[in-house]
């Protein structure tokens, strides 16, 4: 058990779930922080620091995949520079057929270099697989509720019996029950952040020029539009669309692009302090 030197709080600085601290002198389990070394990241929504990896998690049914949500943690968490896992759990809810249609979706996103998973608790598919990808990182998990956050951890970590919750059948929504950040210690130097998961995510800081810096297939053809600053709309001899026509890359992700271009867009008229100086 520790608590905060009273300086640290003086100089404003609020210690975050993933800190790494200097304690001094440990008397009968009791120890004071006395710094906090410089963070690599950090996030606001969970509020952590120094975390690797975003695993975004969501069921393939109950609840079905919103891949316009799934886009906008993605966004996110390209943003925070973040190295990008995706989990489509539940496999076990499809028929025989069912997870074909799922797996175009896989590839494009693998070929944005994302990690993609398939899980289910029921058969136990996919977490050996993910538990060798994250040994020694830190990562964070994020996803709408009731898609299966907390049963991954428990299937990577048995006995801790974390609480997960059913969906509700009203809406098929899942219930919140998982209130506070924690890390969990997967083992020696691999850890995992269960959260509320990202609820509102509301694009804040982004601006128009650098949206498709964090579209990996947009951003390996901007180089090859006629004009720099291009944002792939409307301008001519634009690579992206030329890619779009010949089905070089998915019209899904362009198009969630586009939404985002356009969120973002009308969010900077209103807050002009948006914009690139
Ligand atoms: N059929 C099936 N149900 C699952 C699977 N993973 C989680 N669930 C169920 O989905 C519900 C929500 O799970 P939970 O882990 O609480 O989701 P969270 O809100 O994202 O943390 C619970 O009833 C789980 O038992 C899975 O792979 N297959
Ligand atoms: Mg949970
Ligand atoms: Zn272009």
């Amino acid at each position: 058990m520790c608590r905060a030197r009273g300086r640290l709080k003086e100089k404003g600085l609020q210690l975050l779930v993933g800190d790494f601290v200097e304690v001094g002198e440990i008397v009968d389990g009791r120890g004071v922080i006395e710094s906090v070394l410089p963070r690599r990241n950090r996030l606001t929504r969970p509020p952590v620091a120094n975390v690797d990896l975003a695993i975004i998690v969501f069921s393939v049914k109950e609840p079905p995949l919103a891949l316009f949500f799934l886009d906008r943690i993605v966004l996110t968490a390209e943003k925070a520079g973040l190295g990008i896992f995706i989990c489509f759990t539940k496999t076990d809810l499809l028929k025989a057929d069912g997870l074909d249609s799922f797996l175009g979706i896989a590839e494009t996103y693998r070929a944005c270099g994302y990690k993609v998973f398939f899980t289910s608790t029921k058969t136990g598919q996919g977490f050996q697989e993910i538990k060798l990808s994250l040994k020694g990182k830190v990562s964070a998990l994020a996803g709408p509720s009731g898609v299966g956050k907390t049963s991954l951890i428990n299937q990577l970590k048995p006995g801790l019996g974390l609480l997960s919750s059913p969906v509700s059948k009203k809406g098929k929504r899942g219930r919140q029950t998982t209130r506070d950040v924690s890390l969990i210690r997967l083992d020696r130097d691999t850890f995992i952040v269960d959260t509320p998961g990202f609820q509102r995510l509301d694009l804040e800081g982004f601006i128009p020029q650098d949206l498709a810096d964090f579209f990996p297939e947009i951003r390996a053809l901007g180089d090859h539009c006629r004009f720099g600053g291009c944002q792939h709309v409307a301008e001519p001899g634009c690579a992206v669309k030329e890619a779009l026509k010949e089905s070089k890359i998915a019209s899904w992700r362009y198009e969630h692009y586009r939404s985002f271009l356009k969120e973002i867009k009308q969010k900077n008229v209103f807050s002009p302090k948006g914009e690139k100086k």
